[in-house]
C-alpha cells in the first residue's frame, strides 16, 4: 500500500475534497465575501490546532523523517503570523467561535496522536495533498484571494508534499499490516473532515 495507492482507492471522495464548488469560485471571483471569511477564520482554528499535532508527531518521528517535519512545524508557526497579518488587513475577527466541524477535525487528528506514527504521518500527508490540489485548482486565483492560491501552490510547498509522501511511503513500506490498517482508516477520515471543512465554508451564513 502506497500513498497514490490509498488515493486510487478512495477517488471518488478525494476528488470531492479538492474539487469544491469554493474553489472554482476562488478562481473566477464569484466567492461571496462572508464565506471566504468564515473559511479563513476557520482555517486559522484549524492550524492552530495543527501545530500540536505536528509537535507531537515530530517527537515520535524517526531520525530520518526529522528534518522534513521540523520545517513543517516552523512554516505552521509562520503561516499563523500571516493569517494574523491577513485578517487585519482584511478586518476579519479571528476570536470567532470554533465550528462544530473544524472542533471536530482538530480533536480527530489529536485523538490519532495516541495511535501509530505510519497513520499520523499518512493523515498530514493528505491533508497537505489535499490542500496543494485544491488550490491547484482555483489557479490563478481571482485577485482578492491570489495569496491564497499562491501559498498552497508555490513549487517549495509542491516540494514539501513531495517528501512528506516520500516519508509515508517508506512508513507504510515498514508499517505491520495493524499499522496500515490504522493509516487506512486515518487517510479516509482525513478526507472525509477536509470535505466537510469545505461543506462548512461554503454554507454556514452568519
Ligand atoms: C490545510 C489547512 C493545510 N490549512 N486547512 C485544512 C482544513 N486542511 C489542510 O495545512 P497547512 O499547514 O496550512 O499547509
Amino acid at each position: 500500500m502506497t500513498p497514490q495507492a490509498l488515493k486510487e482507492a478512495w477517488a471518488d471522495r478525494w476528488l470531492m475534497a479538492t474539487r469544491h464548488p469554493f474553489l472554482a469560485a476562488v478562481r473566477d471571483g464569484t466567492l461571496p465575501q462572508q464565506t471566504f471569511a468564515t473559511w479563513f477564520v476557520q482555517d486559522y482554528h484549524f492550524v492552530r490546532g495543527l501545530l500540536p499535532f505536528q509537535a507531537r508527531l515530530l517527537a515520535l518521528a524517526p531520525r530520518r523523517d526529522q528534518a522534513v517535519l521540523a520545517r513543517g512545524i516552523l512554516a505552521l508557526v509562520e503561516e499563523l503570523g500571516w493569517f494574523e497579518d491577513q485578517a487585519t488587513r482584511r478586518g476579519l475577527n479571528l476570536q470567532a467561535a470554533v465550528h462544530p466541524a473544524c472542533r471536530n477535525y482538530v480533536n480527530f487528528l489529536w485523538a490519532l496522536s495516541s495511535g501509530p506514527y505510519v497513520a499520523q504521518l499518512v493523515s498530514l500527508w493528505a491533508l497537505e495533498r489535499i490542500y496543494f490540489e485544491a488550490w491547484s485548482e482555483a489557479r490563478p486565483g481571482a485577485e482578492p484571494y491570489r495569496e491564497f492560491v499562491e501559498r498552497w501552490t508555490n513549487p517549495g510547498f509542491g516540494r514539501y508534499v513531495q517528501e512528506l509522501e516520500a516519508a509515508a511511503e517508506r512508513a507504510l513500506r515498514e508499517a505491520t499490516e495493524k499499522e496500515r490498517e490504522a493509516a487506512r482508516e486515518a487517510f479516509q477520515e482525513t478526507v472525509e473532515h477536509e470535505i466537510r471543512f469545505w461543506e462548512m465554508s461554503w454554507e454556514v451564513k452568519t
